[in-house]
């Protein structure tokens, strides 16, 4: 097959009729992988091209041959250097591939030549996650995001589809060559479609706002972590949803939440989230910012590792940063190793547990260990709150009110016109029960309760309702 014959991502493609990125580009394609790896970068050497094969079959590819090089750089026009381009060439010819993926990101001028050497469709690491995302993607919300990622990605390749077309036929000096104006008008249409997907995911994410703060009295924890790592398995082990579990890249993108009750701590919600992978398109994350609304605001957040994966450390450091690009690092999460079962080494899970002081250990495909994550959760949770004893006439009916809203009562004595209740609230809005006139508030071992900075959120109603916001009741 010609290259012309192929529909062609970074070269050349004649049509544009709809600003859609609709057909899956690496379902069912026999591919060879290509990855320019710096030598330096040793630890990953031995397993270099493991996971864009683990995305490429994902994706529904055949894998049929693999290459490497070592630089220090990627070749700025070619990607690979002369000679390994060479050897591409022949690499695809022998093993009758139709598809080079790789493991890069590629500027639109680099693919472009390297279809151009080896007369063979080429596309990276995003396009191969945009072909994950689009297959998996089943709610209308994750439907949205990914074809906003997807049309982001595509914009800037638009250029290099139309500049052969400007060289066969684009006359000299007389205004406008057809591939010119085409591209304007392929603009105009995929700038449209861009606008009207933005404008239909901010109603999505306002509604999801919606129901996020309508969650505030409610404790949240977040599953995160590495793709793959067990988050799903880990939430239907703790709160029985039947969540969708599967080994293979990206299983989950869409937020789901359920209950799940700890003991000795009560009721919390759970939610399991989209996965992070090393590499990550950047318009990707951004279109999925609504998805990831849950973690942002859940008041601990479980960071699950695939214990037995060799870039178990790697890992877990991607995480840390796309966390942190996101803006969603203002609290540490809570590490746990997840598939120890898995681990034949034992000693390598202590290695990760000497750099991980208060991570937990479990296997949540085998329910191992989850009483100890279960037992640190609530003790971390705890960290946030406050047992305290509070006295009060039983007609303090503003008092029960924000007792109601915010605080947990966990015991209740009635002693004539008093009432004395044991309450777990959240440091943020103990302090304001002291300034109530008719409530006595002492700490769970007695002593008397005094406000400190933490105590006191500016944000929260004066129990007696003199000011700002008042509390029903
Ligand atoms: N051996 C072992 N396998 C596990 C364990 N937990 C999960 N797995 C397997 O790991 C694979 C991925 O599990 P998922 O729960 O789908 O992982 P995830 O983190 O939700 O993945 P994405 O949604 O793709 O990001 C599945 O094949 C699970 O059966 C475990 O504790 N031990
Ligand atoms: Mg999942």
């Amino acid at each position: 097959m010609s290259a012309a014959d192929v529909p062609s991502t970074f070269g050349g493609c004649r049509h544009l009729p709809e600003p859609k990125r609709e057909e899956l580009k690496v379902h069912s394609r026999r591919v060879v992988l290509a990855s320019v790896l710096d030598p330096r970068d040793r630890a990953t050497r031995g397993s270099a091209l493991e996971e864009i094969q683990g995305l490429a079959e994902t994706a529904g590819a055949e894998v049929v041959g693999r290459l490497v090089q070592m630089k220090d750089k990627p070749d700025p026009a070619t990607y690979l250097g002369k000679g390994k381009l060479q050897e591409l060439k022949d690499l695809v010819r022998e093993s009758g591939a139709d598809l080079v993926v790789v493991d890069n990101h590629l500027s639109p001028s680099q693919g472009k030549n390297i279809e151009e050497e080896t007369g063979t469709q080429v596309v990276d690491r995003s396009e191969v996650i945009l072909d994950i995302f689009a297959t998996h993607a089943r709610t209308y919300e994750a439907r949205l995001q990914v074809e906003l990622a997807q049309l982001l990605y595509m914009r800037p390749r638009l250029t290099r589809m139309w500049t052969h077309l400007e060289r066969i036929e684009g006359g000299i000096g007389s205004g406008k060559g057809p591939g010119e104006k085409q591209l304007e008008t392929d603009r105009r249409l995929v700038d449209r479609r861009i606008s009207e997907l933005q404008r239909k995911l901010k109603d999505v994410e306002e509604r999801r706002e919606r129901v996020v703060a309508g969650r505030k009295g409610h404790t949240t924890v977040s599953l995160v972590g590495y793709t793959n790592a067990g988050k799903s398995t880990l939430m239907r082990a703790l709160t029985g949803a039947d969540v969708y579990v599967a080994d293979q890249l990206f299983a989950t993108l869409d937020t789901r939440t359920r209950k799940w009750a700890i003991p000795h701590w009560g009721d919390v919600l759970l939610s399991d989230t989209v996965g992070f992978i090393k590499n990550l398109p950047h318009h990707l994350v951004a279109s999925f910012r609504s998805t990831l609304e849950e973690a942002r605001h859940a008041d601990l957040l479980l960071h699950v590792v695939d214990a037995s994966h060799p870039d178990a450390e790697q890992q877990i450091a991607t995480v840390n940063t796309v966390l942190k690009d996101l803006g969603i690092d203002s609290q540490e999460p809570l590490l746990v190793l997840n598939k120890v079962d898995a681990v034949e080494d034992r000693s390598l899970v202590d290695v990760l547990r000497g750099r991980h002081p208060g991570s937990v250990t479990i296997s949540a495909a085998q329910k191992m260990g989850l009483d100890r994550l279960e037992q640190a959760v609530a003790e971390r949770l705890g960290e946030g709150y406050l047992q305290l004893d509070v006295e009060t006439s039983v007609g303090n009916g503003r008092l029960f009110a924000y007792l109601s809203e915010h605080a947990e009562v966990l015991g209740k004595e009635y002693h004539d016109s008093r009432v004395k209740m044991q309450c777990r609230i959240p440091r943020r809005f103990a302090g304001m029960l002291a300034s109530d006139p008719e409530t006595e508030v002492r700490n769970a071992d007695g002593s008397a309760f005094r406000v400190s900075a933490d105590d006191d959120d500016e944000d929260a109603a004066p129990v007696n309702g003199r000011e700002g916001r008042s509390t029903p009741g």
